[in-house]
């Protein structure tokens, strides 16, 4: 089995990373041309994938993978999921906090050495505060742990209507408006399909209460950003934490850049410096399983 980790991860590690990992857990890893390699590591699809028989995705998300083609094409396709509840969990975590505790105001302030408390009525604790986290897999459970630990009354959205540690209600996508509307922050951590597509409209951020905050951990488009922004503008939510954006990067003229209350982030919600690692566990899991004939696990085709 000779695993070829593909140039496309680069912008979240540097290949020599994964290729010293998979050598050390005694995986034969090389980065190059794809010739006469068995397995791919990529962080985005190329055609000559087509070539090879089984590519891992460095992401949970593979809405950029041409995934029925792969299928059509022989093409055994796995990805990342499973590994992102921590960090992206975190993540949020400081989104909810920052907002509560003003800190991204008091950073604003601190760049023009300015030394002023917020207005008296803004500041808040998470403490009983409601979240609505949209998606409840890896990113929803990981966020729900933590926010119920901060104290949150957290409620959840899946399709499977189970409750899962953290959550004191679940309600399927039908009642989406139901779900969101007595919650002070709403994070979305669905993946990006036919069904998710625009799932955060305007009639869902009109459901929304006016001091809400948005969390999109999810992608981009998940929400009908001009919806947001005119949202924003109109103050029928309070603000949004965007991770995920539609287009990325978020192009210089966008107003999401301006709000007072709006955090952008460079898609950078699961990245950590261990996160070669914990890709590579993944492929070194399913190089040994397709060795033995065994079925890899993130099996998506
Ligand atoms: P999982 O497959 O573990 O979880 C997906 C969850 O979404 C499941 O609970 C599923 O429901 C639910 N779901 C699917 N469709 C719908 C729908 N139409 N309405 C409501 N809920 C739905 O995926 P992950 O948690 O690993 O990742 C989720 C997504 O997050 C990825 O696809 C990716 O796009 C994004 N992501 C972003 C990251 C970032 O850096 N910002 C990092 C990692 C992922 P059910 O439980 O019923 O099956
Ligand atoms: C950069 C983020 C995912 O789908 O969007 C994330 O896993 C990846 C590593």
């Amino acid at each position: 089995m000779h695993v070829l980790v593909h140039e496309s991860v680069a912008p979240v590690f540097d290949p020599a990373l994964l290729v010293e990992f998979l050598t050390s857990e005694g995986v034969t890893a090389t980065t190059g041309a794809l010739d006469d390699c068995d397995g791919v590591v990529a962080f985005d699809h190329d055609e000559a994938l087509f070539d090879v028989p089984w590519v891992h995705a460095i992401t949970a998300g593979y809405d950029d993978y041409p995934v029925e083609r792969y299928r059509e094409a022989g093409v055994t396709f796995t990805n990342s999921t499973g590994i992102h509840g921590a960090s992206v969990g975190e993540s949020v975590a400081g989104h909810c906090l920052t907002f509560a505790r003003r800190l991204h105001r008091y950073r604003d302030r601190q760049h023009d050495r300015v030394w002023e408390h917020e207005p008296y009525d803004r500041a808040f604790t998470l403490r009983d505060e409601r979240a609505c986290v949209v998606g409840l897999g890896t990113l929803g459970q990981g966020v729900a742990v933590r926010l119920d630990a901060l104290g949150m009354d957290v409620v959840g959205v899946r399709r499977t209507p189970a409750l899962v540690p953290g959550v004191s209600e679940v309600f399927t996508p039908d009642a989406l408006a139901e779900a969101v509307a007595d919650a002070r922050f709403v994070v979305l951590t669905v993946p990006l399909t036919e069904a998710t597509t625009g799932l955060v409209d305007a009639a869902v951020l009109d459901a929304m209460r006016e001091d809400a905050y948005l969390v999109n951990v999810a992608r981009g488009e998940v929400v009908e950003q001009d919806a947001l922004v005119a949202a924003l503008d109109e103050g029928a939510i309070a603000g949004a934490a965007l991770d995920a954006l539609d287009p990325e990067p978020l192009p210089e003229e966008s107003p999401l850049w301006g709000f007072e209350e709006v955090l952008v982030t460079p898609h950078c919600a699961a990245l950590t410096n261990d996160y070669h690692e914990a890709v590579g566990a993944l492929v070194a899991t399913n190089a040994r399983r397709i060795e033995q004939g065994d079925a890899p696990v993130n099996r998506v085709v």
